[in-house]
This record gives C-alpha cells, sequence and structure tokens, in this order.
C-alpha cells in the first residue's frame, strides 16, 4: 500500500491513517508531496490528483484500488487486514466507534478552523469564543463516555488502539498546541494517544520539516517554540 500524505506539521487529515497503518504495523509506503508555501498551490494540486480524484490528501493506493477521504480510508484498511481489530469487535463499541469518527469526520469546524494543528509551536490559553467551546465541550463528552462505557481495557477510547483514536489525534495536537484547558480523564487521554510509537514518530517527522505555511502558523504569542531554527520573530509571552 502507498499512503499519499502532505506536511506532517500541518496536514491533520494525513496523520490520522498514517497513525492507523503505523500503530498496527501494517506495511507502506509514504508518499509526501508538500504543500511549500500554501494549500492552495496549483502544482501541489496536479501531483496530488495524480493519486487522489478530489485533489486532497490523504489517498491510499492499495494495488489498482485507489481510496481517498480519510474515513474511506481507515475502512478500507479494516476491510483489507480482518484479522486486525481496526474497529472495535464489540458491536456496541464499534457502532459507538464508527459515530464518532463520521462525528469527526465531518464536524467540529469552530475547533478546526480557529485553531489548526501546527506542531511547532504551542500557543498561551485565551478565550477562542463560544463556537470553539462548545466544540471543545463535545468532544470532551465523547471521550469520556467512550472512556466510561468501553475504555476498561486499555488507555484508548476504547480500550486497545482503533480506528476512532487515529481520527481523533490530531484534536489531541490541537488541543496541546493552543493549552485548551480539559478534566483528568481527558488529559490523560490525549497523553496517552500522544505517547504513542507513531505520534511521536509522526512528531519527529513534522518538527524536521522545512516549510512554513503562513496561513497555519497562528498570529498568537508562542509559549514554546519546537522549531527555533526556523523561528520568524516572535514575542515569547
Ligand atoms: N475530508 C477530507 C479532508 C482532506 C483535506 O482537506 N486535506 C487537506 C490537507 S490536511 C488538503 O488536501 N488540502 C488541500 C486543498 O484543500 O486543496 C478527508 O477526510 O480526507
Amino acid at each position: 500500500m502507498k499512503l499519499v500524505i502532505a506536511n506532517k506539521n500541518h496536514s491533520s487529515w494525513s496523520l490520522r491513517p498514517w497513525l492507523l497503518l503505523t500503530q498496527f504495523g501494517i506495511p507502506f509506503e509514504e508518499v509526501l508531496i508538500p504543500f511549500a508555501q500554501a494549500f492552495d498551490d496549483p502544482e501541489w494540486k496536479r501531483a496530488v490528483s495524480v493519486f487522489s480524484p478530489g485533489g486532497k490528501v490523504p489517498a491510499l493506493i492499495d494495488g489498482e484500488i485507489q481510496v481517498w477521504e480519510s474515513l474511506a480510508i481507515l475502512d478500507h484498511i479494516a476491510d483489507t487486514c480482518p484479522e486486525l481489530a481496526i474497529w472495535p469487535r464489540d458491536p456496541a463499541a464499534k457502532a459507538m466507534a464508527r459515530s464518532i469518527s463520521a462525528e469527526m469526520h465531518a464536524g467540529f469546524s469552530a475547533l478546526r478552523s480557529a485553531c489548526p494543528m501546527n506542531l511547532a509551536w504551542v500557543h498561551p490559553p485565551k478565550d477562542r469564543g463560544a463556537k470553539v467551546a462548545a466544540d471543545v465541550a463535545r468532544i470532551s463528552t465523547i471521550w469520556r463516555d467512550a472512556r466510561a462505557r468501553f475504555g476498561a481495557g486499555g488507555p484508548f477510547l476504547f480500550g486497545a488502539f482503533s480506528a476512532a483514536d487515529a481520527m481523533f489525534a490530531p484534536v489531541t495536537a490541537r488541543f496541546t498546541g493552543y493549552s485548551i484547558p480539559l478534566d483528568p480523564v481527558c488529559t490523560a487521554y490525549v497523553d496517552a494517544v500522544q505517547a504513542t510509537r507513531g505520534y511521536q514518530s509522526w512528531r519527529l517527522g513534522a518538527l524536521a520539516e522545512p516549510w512554513i505555511i503562513a496561513e497555519d502558523e497562528a498570529q498568537e504569542p508562542v509559549i514554546t517554540d519546537f522549531r527555533p531554527h526556523l523561528s520568524r520573530s516572535r514575542a515569547l509571552s
């Protein structure tokens, strides 16, 4: 399988299938087509469209089969590897895992646009408005419910790592990157996702990248700069 992605520092959608494949030890070839300066670069679109009819990443090439849209890719991986519990096995857990993953795929646009994923910076907390607060509250409820109902077997939403955790992994990066306060259950979940071998490896790749994408570099003070060699002039708060 070949997984087509963009910048690890910026492409939150790319992280989802990459993390799933990595956590489950499924071999794949990574094809990284970087945004050099902006998301709407026509050269980038042309290169990506060879693999992805919608002209977006991620895309998965499995022999003759092309799959795009992160959630469809996770389902394709689950179909291809039925011996692995990509989705939880228990029907009630699986139904919830699929529902919250679809909710993630379709929603939380206020949080996503106010707090673009960028692993290079940690920004101080601030009031980001009622819509972002509502997204954070809903995500926290989802995480607490999943952990309480199905999380007994491990530190992830359904105990063992599953596709649902891959879907929410970029949200954990937004929460830590923008210092969004969480309750202890959600904080422990964020820590568990970010401690995975896959997330750590993605993060190291992200921090080694040279690209700065203006629209994803929040014009906010920075508490921690993980790419000091690339720093723009910023006032530390
Ligand atoms: N719904 C899509 C979203 C994919 C997406 O928006 N990817 C971004 C990169 S993180 C992209 O390709 N942006 C370029 C563009 O929109 O032209 C999915 O789940 O895969």
